[in-house]
């Protein structure tokens, strides 16, 4: 397997999205007037104004510009309660198990935990290209948490939801949780960027409960972001009945696909995380037979080389927070699938600068 990413890469400017350019705003402050077209605002201001408007591309990329200058600039309460409020209605349609059909030609770009990261995230745009319909993403849940730049990744990972509904997927992970947000950073970030609005944590572990828990890539390939569960017999029939619209119980199957990580010996057995299970490659074995999967591709574990393949090759691990929380000297990685022959290639990558900021480890 080929280990580090020989593609060649490119750098575009953030602004610029396939010979489309977002006008950059002057103006260094964020009173910016609401007008008729949010395009004008952005215009006007370096702060883009979404409004009652659509979210555009422009919208998205100025957004993006934004937060990349890393002065902890911020969009609106209402326009983070209106992107909220546009996702969730995106995600209560959604299945449980979501089915992503890939076309002979067509590729998918699958990315781990991304915990706050922001500055990786974009480094992985810029590597890989930006989400658009023709190059469709799946972010295999732990987008916040931990990383001290959690609200500008999951703002950005929504906005390319509610630009590419059907191109564009993001599973929970066991960080789409408000006890957990309340323990690991998300919800102290959000109150200190967002002071006045102590609502809006809320919000957003609303949107969590609905994120899907699984996506099965042309009917062969299960990604879910933590792994099996310690019951006998799961299926995907099982998955696709899971209930949503709630956070993790204390156990069961929803809470073993969050939490649960494989385990080189036999069987099933208690995880030292409290949650989930630790499942042995006869588990795995016996969920790939009956369900008719090639490979389960999961999360939730640093992994020094940014990936790892355990389980006799059935299961593929991808973390894509590289020197996670400024510390563990990791590298981070994505896989890329194509439709023509679904063999999973990881790309490996190294953590860039991002602006000072302590990442939340408790
Ligand atoms: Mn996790």
């Amino acid at each position: 397997m080929e280990t580090t990413d020989s593609e060649t890469t490119s750098y575009p400017s953030p602004l610029t999205v396939e010979g489309e350019s977002v006008e950059r705003g002057t103006s260094p402050n964020c009173d910016s007037q609401m007008t008729d077209s949010g395009l004008e605002s952005i215009a006007e201001n370096d702060c883009p104004v979404l409004g009652g408007n659509e979210v555009t591309q422009e919208f998205v990329f100025a957004m993006i510009d934004m937060f990349r200058e890393g002065k902890n600039r911020m969009l609106s309460e209402s326009d983070v309660v209106s992107i909220l409020n546009r996702g969730l209605t995106i995600f209560k349609n959604e299945p449980t198990l979501v089915n992503v059909e890939l076309g002979e030609t067509e590729k998918l770009t699958i990315c781990g935990d991304i915990h706050g990261q922001f500055f990786d995230l974009l480094n992985i745009f810029e590597m890989n290209n930006y989400p658009k319909a023709h190059n469709p993403y799946l972010f295999n849940g732990d987008i916040v948490d931990r990383g001290a730049f959690s609200v500008e990744c999951v703002l950005t990972l929504l906005c390319f939801k509610i630009l590419h509904p059907d191109k564009f997927f993001i599973a929970r992970g066991n960080h789409e949780c408000d006890e957990v947000n309340e323990l690991y950073g998300f919800s102290e970030e959000l109150r200190n960027k967002y002071p006045d609005s102590p609502l809006l944590i809320k919000k957003f572990s609303n949107l969590f409960n609905w994120l899907p828990l699984a996506h099965l890539i042309n009917g062969k390939i299960l990604v879910v972001h933590g792994g099996l569960t310690g019951k006998k017999g799961l299926t995907l029939e099982r998955i696709r009945k899971i209930r949503r619209g709630r956070p993790p119980p204390a156990m069961g199957e929803m809470t073993d696909l969050l939490w649960s990580d494989p385990k080189p010996d036999a069987g099933v057995s208690p995880s030292p995380r409290g949650s989930g299970v630790l499942f042995g490659p006869d588990v795995t074995e016996d969920f790939c037979r009956r369900n008719g999967i090639e490979l389960i591709i999961r999360s939730h574990e640093l992994q020094m080389d940014g990936f790892s393949k355990t389980h006799n090759g059935r299961i593929l691990t991808v973390f894509s927070a590289p020197n996670y929380c400024d510390m563990h000297g990791n590298a981070g990685a994505y896989v890329t699938l194509n439709g023509s022959n679904l063999k999973p290639r990881p790309h490996v990558f190294y953590e860039v600068d991002h602006p000072e900021a302590t990442p939340y480890i408790s």
